[in-house]
């Protein structure tokens, strides 16, 4: 039978269920990589599973995205981390060496493997061809301890590329129109699979561009072909022993197609405050700019630095502007620097920062009050850049460098001749500061500061369940919303009892307290969503904190799918909607009854009735077998202990 390449790699790693869409598939993983604002709990979850080392091929602790250290906290969980990697045998990459993904396809990545990460861009690898995708950290450590991972059996959306991409139009362009034409819901349930003759035209760090801001898509993970342009730029790093080919069969079948001209595309921009919110250019140029900032996973390679330095050659960008470069790596910081690239960036008037995540989790680089920032990061959802009110706007570094030249948002095809770059056959490495796993050694020790708090534990689900309707919130709720980042909160990501003061802050200052004082009085939570409820990041914090403040309950009308995922881990039980319209029948602070929600679950119920102030109203209980026993025991821990 011919095969797309998903289904190549599925076959090659599955280890449990049948590759029948909508059933549940148990995977091999081969990598794993973690960074450090979800890794320390991973790694918490790691120990508390008890395995001396980590049975992966390849296992990667990055530090890319808490580098500020206004106190000791970041600093602590660093060395946590570095200690952790020794210890259990992983790769680490310090504070500095570069944001996870961009890394990892430089110097580990590898075509036809599997590689799980506790981050929702790590589909970044599908532009090597790896089956790269992004999952709480409690999945990573269970990944990371041998186990499989498992995973409801998604469809294929083929992408089909014709044509090249026009002078000024890039691979952001390519995703840009993915997500004007389908949404950030439309991936839900796929993985994105790009075919075509178009493919050819991409280079690697221009697919990795494209899967990694599929993640904004909702999508399972985005893939392309491994083929000569794969070859060479694993030639560029000095692994070309580690490519193969693969490749589609000719014939193989798509559960949906979507074409895609590259050569009809224009400069695109997606609007405040939502990935999909997206415009051509020209809509929108004039508006005034405060900042423009050009890095994060998806678009910071050395081509993308390369292309703005060039096009800054004989020009420097607007005094009534911020300009700031993030480079992805150590890697690009090197190369640019050794072609000459990083002079004309900071000639032309940029502000050089380390390598790693920076402002695009609000670490720093906050945009003034009012003012537009125009960003080559993934996700503009409010607030996340941790000014109030901001305005987002997310671009190719193409539009950013024109913009920030012209002080207003511009079509860089103002600005003429568009730069050549070709990628130099061979790069410097970059990865001098990349510690290899040491050997198994017993003496040494897990350095642990006083932020990281021992991790909480949860009862199993009652009988019965009751308690009441704390927050109702509407569709597209990210997890920025449920647990947000930022400078002043990440730096608690390994302290779940501190962290959970801040959930749904965004929304409600007092949510914390409220649910405290509803506890004491017995009243456990529910919380209702509308659609793609809790898309975005893979930080599992988002069911982990809200779970330790008594929230035990999801209603909604569709999860995204990382989040459902975490919520099954920690024992929050997700139910969906059987009628939408019950969304609007029911509110907030109504007292809720779940009559034998356990026998329902155990018994394999595909319903349950929820009793809202005594009204019934039907709910889904979409859950494989596995997931309902660990919703029964109150988390994965519980049942895994069990
Ligand atoms: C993000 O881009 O939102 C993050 C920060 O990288 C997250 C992970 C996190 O919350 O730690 C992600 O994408 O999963
Ligand atoms: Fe870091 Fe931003 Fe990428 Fe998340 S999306 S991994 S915060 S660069």
């Amino acid at each position: 039978m011919s095969k797309t390449v998903t289904e190549k790699i599925l076959s090659d790693h599955l280890v449990g269920g049948e590759m029948k869409q909508g059933g549940e598939i148990a995977l091999r993983i081969d990598q794993t990589l973690t960074q450090d604002a979800t890794g320390t709990m991973a790694y918490l979850e790691f120990e508390a599973i008890g395995i001396p080392r980590v049975k992966t091929e390849l296992s990667v602790c990055y530090v890319d995205h808490n580098l500020v250290q206004s106190d000791f906290k970041n600093a602590d969980d660093h060395r946590f981390l570095q200690s952790v990697a020794r210890k259990f045998g992983l790769y680490f990459s310090p504070p500095g060496n570069g944001i996870s993904h961009q890394v990892h396809l430089e110097r580990f990545g590898i075509p036809g493997k599997t590689l799980l990460g506790s981050d929702s861009h790590t589909p970044t690898g599908g532009g090597l061809g790896m089956l790269a995708m992004g999952a709480g950290g409690l999945d990573v450590a269970m990944a990371m301890a041998g186990k499989p991972f498992y995973l409801i059996m998604p469809r294929v959306y083929g992408i089909r590329l014709i044509g090249k991409l026009q002078p000024w139009v890039s691979a952001r362009d390519v995703l840009l129109e993915v997500l004007r034409r389908l949404s950030v819901k439309g991936g839900v349930g796929y993985i994105m699979e790009y075919f075509g003759p178009g493919v050819a035209e991409l280079s690697v760090t221009d697919r990795a561009t494209i899967t990694n801001f599929g993640a904004e898509l909702g999508a399972t993970t985005s893939v392309f072909p491994s083929d000569e342009n794969t070859r060479s730029f694993l030639a560029s790093q000095g692994r070309e022993d580690q490519w193969r080919e693969l490749v589609a069969d000719e014939g193989a079948s798509y559960d949906e197609i979507l074409e895609l001209d590259m050569s009809t595309l224009e400069p695109l921009i997606a609007c405040p405050s939502s990935p999909d919110n997206v415009v051509p250019v020209r809509e929108v140029a004039g508006k005034p700019v405060a900042q423009v900032l050009v890095g994060s996973c998806t678009n910071s390679s050395i081509r993308d630095l390369t292309v703005v330095a060039r096009a800054l050659e004989t020009r420097e960008v607007s005094r009534d502007l911020s300009f700031e470069i993030n480079p992805g790596s150590r890697q690009v910081l090197e190369n640019i620097t050794a072609q000459g690239d990083l002079l004309t960036l900071i000639h032309a008037g940029a502000r050089v920062h380390q390598s790693g995540c920076m402002g695009c989790i609000g670490m720093g680089q906050a945009p003034p009050t009012e003012g537009i920032s125009l960003r080559t990061f993934p996700r503009n959802f409010p607030g996340r850049s941790g000014t109030a009110g901001d305005k987002v706007y997310l671009c190719s570094p193409e539009v950013a460098v024109a913009s920030a030249v012209k002080g207003v948002i511009t079509d860089p095809r103002d600005l003429g001749e568009y730069p050549v770059f070709t990628m130099p056959a061979k790069v410097l490495p970059g990865d001098e500061r990349i510690e290899s796993p040491w050997p198994e050694d017993n003496t040494v020790e897990i350095v642990r500061g006083p932020n990281i708090a021992p991790f909480p534990d949860f009862e199993s689900l009652p009988d019965t369940w009751s308690g009441r309707i704390v927050m109702k919130v509407a569709d597209n709720i990210t997890t920025d919303h449920i647990m947000p980042a930022g400078a002043k909160i990440l730096p608690l990501r390994s302290n779940i009892p501190a962290i959970s003061e801040y959930v749904f802050h965004q929304i409600n200052q007092k949510f914390a307290h409220e649910m405290q004082e509803a506890v004491l009085d017995g009243n456990y939570g529910l919380v209702v969503g509308g659609e793609n409820y809790g898309q975005g990041s893979s930080r599992e914090h988002a069911a982990l904190a809200p779970r330790y403040l008594g929230v035990q309950v999801k209603l909604v009308k569709s999860f995204a799918r990382i989040h459902k995922a975490n919520l099954i881990n920690f024992g929050i039980l997700p139910l969906t909607f059987a009628d939408p319209d019950d969304y609007d029948r029911v509110d907030q602070e109504a007292a809720v009854v779940i009559p034998g929600i356990r026998e329902a679950l155990l018994s394999g119920a595909e319903k349950v009735t929820v009793e809202v102030n005594g009204v019934p109203i039907e709910a889904v209980i979409d859950l494989s077998t596995r997931h309902r026993e660990i919703l029964a025991a109150g988390g994965l821990l519980n049942w895994a202990r069990k």
